[in-house]
């Protein structure tokens, strides 16, 4: 059921289309968005380091779970799967899409063939199934963002624990 699930991490490599997503499917279910880089900022539990962000994971997560724990949220970022969450929402895409985005995005060529690799090797992916039992996959090639929401919400209304196996 939509509404069991109070903190929904929305993951997936850089440019895969995370923030797009994470803010529609927070919109639609009613949820306050939470983008966690700004998050890290504002609390000064981080720094940007060459536009990355740099944190401490454990303690990123202790921060969420005693600010967000009993709230209904989307969180937005890169490690979000990490997070004391609900539901983790894994976003794929092409790997040559992620190179793309990232290269309009002006990553250096180095950092894009970082994320490509991560991206092919399911890096995020074997890192959410690691931590959480309630993992969706979704793979956002060739699908508008309205679409990759409706499919996240059918997922969720149909029951996610089965959908990764
Ligand atoms: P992320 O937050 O994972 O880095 P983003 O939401 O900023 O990604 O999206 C990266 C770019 O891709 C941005 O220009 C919007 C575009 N985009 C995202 N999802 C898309 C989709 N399903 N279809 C087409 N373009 C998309």
């Amino acid at each position: 059921m939509v509404g069991e699930e109070m903190l929904i991490a929305v993951t997936g490599t850089p440019g895969v289309g995370k923030t797009t997503v994470a803010k529609l499917l927070a919109e639609k279910l009613g949820y306050e968005y939470v983008d966690l880089r700004r998050f890290v900022l504002e609390r000064g539990i981080g720094e940007l380091k060459y536009d990355e962000l740099e944190v401490e994971v454990d303690e990123l997560a202790y921060h969420v779970e005693r600010e967000l724990k009993g709230k209904r949220a989307v969180l937005d970022g890169h490690l979000s799967h990490l997070m004391p969450v609900d539901l983790v929402i894994v976003l794929r895409a092409h790997p040559k899409l992620i190179g793309k985005r990232l290269t309009a995005r002006g990553y250096s060529r180095e950092k894009v063939g970082e994320n490509v690799e991560a991206e092919l090797v399911d890096v995020i992916l074997v890192e959410a199934l690691d931590e959480h039992e309630n993992v969706i996959e979704v793979d956002t090639t060739g699908k508008r963002p309205e679409e990759v929401v409706e499919e996240i919400l059918d997922l969720i209304r149909s029951g996610v624990k089965k959908r990764v196996g």
